[in-house]
């Protein structure tokens, strides 16, 4: 385990290709931030900056990094370029793309080669808010206060389900 200052730390990284994906993967560090799961969000391009992703990274890496979230659209090979520099858990978003409505996003991100890993969850907010429970998860395994914290949100989520109503006919 890497030896972090507490204060420095920051458990997930969520990083995506542009600062036009925030509106979706802002569902990932919301979750985050509701549990309580520090992080540290930034755009990053696998193909416009890539010495500063790979940068970005080590720094997080140095800081307690346990998990990535990644999100691109279109030719979305930034979740593949992120799991390529490091051996963490990673978490990929398909980004709603223009023309294909993220289809395309989905399959980048997705179809990746035997060897390298990535985790894909559903197109946009949706996928963006799973992909941070799923990390959740993953920390929650060694952490008991979070395993209650997740806990406590499916029962407050069933809860909701039963509580609702369907409308009236007119
Ligand atoms: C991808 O291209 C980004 O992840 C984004 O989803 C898409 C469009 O980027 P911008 O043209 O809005 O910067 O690299």
């Amino acid at each position: 385990m890497v030896d972090t200052n507490k204060e420095d730390e920051k458990l997930v990284g969520i990083v995506m290709g542009s600062t036009s994906d925030w509106d979706i993967m802002k569902e990932a560090a919301k979750m985050c931030k509701d549990f309580g799961v520090s992080f540290e969000a930034r755009a990053l391009s696998a193909h416009r900056t890539p010495e500063e992703l790979a940068e970005w990274m080590t720094s997080m890496e140095k800081r307690g990094c346990r998990a990535f979230i990644a999100g691109a659209g279109g030719a979305a090979h930034l979740a593949g370029v992120v799991a390529s520099h490091t051996i963490l858990p990673i978490f990929g978003v398909p980004i709603p793309s223009k023309y294909m409505k993220g289809l395309d996003s989905l399959l980048a991100t997705v179809q990746m080669p035997k060897g390298i890993p990535v985790s894909t969850l559903a197109i946009g907010e949706g996928g963006a808010a799973n992909a941070a429970l799923a990390v959740i998860s993953v920390l929650a395994l060694n952490d008991d206060s979070l395993k209650d914290k997740l806990k406590a949100f499916r029962v407050k989520q069933s809860e909701k389900v039963r509580q609702a109503t369907l409308p009236e006919l007119d």
